[in-house]
């Protein structure tokens, strides 16, 4: 084949459904047509699949319009991913009116999905399934980026630092919600207020309350269990807030010169975008010595592999008071339209925004499937 065929798999069930239809907009948009063929996959907002247009121009965010896939999807179109034997590639079929008709192979997959069923391994593992290549992490790395418990212990066990938590299992809040209050209580009493409940597995910032004595500790927790029953506690990091971004090249995964989030009062007026598709208000290069540089990118490039990562990964840290560097958290999506953080690292880190798209691909296709 000369040129490889690139499945865009966007929008679906997510409150984030628009900013992944203009994500898919800004990589339609970037991707070499003399190198690639496109075939835009869209999820509309319930959960259908279906063929999009082709058209970045319609796929924008306005004070007008926020887009979707339902907007985009051509008529009469579902498609689907059919699970075949590891190795064949030809897995697209779409129903046009009751007809299949079948799409023809796809090289490969770039899935720019938010939350549960997209960011979690999900997609990850049907795609595994079908034997189909796909851009970013594999089905693990996707599951730990997207528990913060088990992203926590992995960090641990690398020996990276992470800050203090603990985690309270479904069935230890159900038997005995008194022990697991008991518990949080203790560790209040070693870190101290304000603490941090979360759902465990979440992917955006619903259901985190910040909590600043027993009385609102039941109602905290209750409400992170609405979203997920396993709930994590956290201790208040502090000091800034510095991401570094990770990005594989042939050779193996490299950092990118690393940006800081200001304190949210730093920034109380940020345009409507920017408030929706994460962070135009970073600073990139975050201000920062040679030394603290060089070693949030060594930190970075540790994360990625102690996840196992592929692709790219964006890390999270506090630059503590006493010098240190704590690790917050991983994302193996993170956002990512040319004014998101991940791509703006990459730009002053001399990496533009077609290329990264590009590398991301390529990456795919060498690992092509399979245990690697
Ligand atoms: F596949 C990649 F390239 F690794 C990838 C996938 C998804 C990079 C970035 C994202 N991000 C998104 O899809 C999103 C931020 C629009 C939603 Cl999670």
């Amino acid at each position: 084949r000369p040129k490889p065929r690139v499945a865009v798999v966007f929008g679906g069930r997510s409150s984030e459904h628009a900013v992944s239809v203009v994500t898919a907009g800004a990589v339609l948009r970037a991707i070499d047509r003399t190198r690639y063929d496109v075939l835009p996959i869209g999820i509309t907002a319930d959960g259908r699949w279906a063929l999009t247009a082709d058209d970045p121009e319609r796929m924008v965010f306005t004070e007008r319009q926020l887009p979707s896939v339902a907007q985009i999807a051509e008529p009469g179109t579902g498609a689907v991913v059919l699970p075949v034997e590891p190795g064949r590639s030809d897995v697209v079929y779409a129903e046009v009116g009751s007809v299949p008709k079948d799409l023809g192979e796809v090289d490969v997959v770039l899935p720019l999905l938010h939350g549960p069923y997209g960011e979690d391994g999900t997609l990850q593992g049907l795609l595994e399934l079908s034997g189909v290549p796909y851009a970013g992490s594999g089905v693990l790395s996707s599951a730990i980026g997207m528990d913060k418990e088990y992203m926590k212990r992995v960090f641990s066990s690398f020996n990276l630092p992470v800050g203090p938590y603990l985690a309270i299992r479904p069935r230890e809040w159900e038997r005995d919600a008194a022990a697991a209050r008991a518990r949080v209580l203790d560790f209040a009493r070693e870190v101290g207020w304000p603490l941090f409940v979360k759902p465990a597995r979440a992917g955006s910032s619903m259901g985190i309350s910040r909590v600043t004595g027993p009385d609102g500790l039941d109602a905290a927790i209750e409400e992170a269990r609405d979203l997920d029953p396993k709930v994590i506690v956290e201790a208040q990091l502090s000091g800034r807030e510095i991401e570094c971004g990770v990005l594989e090249f042939d050779d193996g995964p490299r950092a990118s010169v690393p940006a800081e989030i200001p304190p949210v009062s730093a920034h109380d007026f940020y345009d409507f975008e920017a408030k929706y598709i994460d962070s135009a208000e970073g600073i990139v290069p975050a201000p920062l010595t040679e030394e603290q540089t060089e070693r949030v990118r060594t930190l970075a490039v540790l994360a990625f592999e102690a996840a196992s990562c592929e692709g790219l990964v964006r890390a999270d840290f506090f630059l503590q008071d006493d010098g240190e560097f704590v690790i917050n958290e991983i994302n193996t999506m993170p956002g990512f339209t040319p004014i998101s953080m991940f791509p703006r690292m990459w730009e002053a880190s001399g990496v533009s925004y077609p290329e990264l798209v590009d590398r991301l691909l390529q990456a795919a296709l060498r690992r092509s499937t399979g245990l690697r």
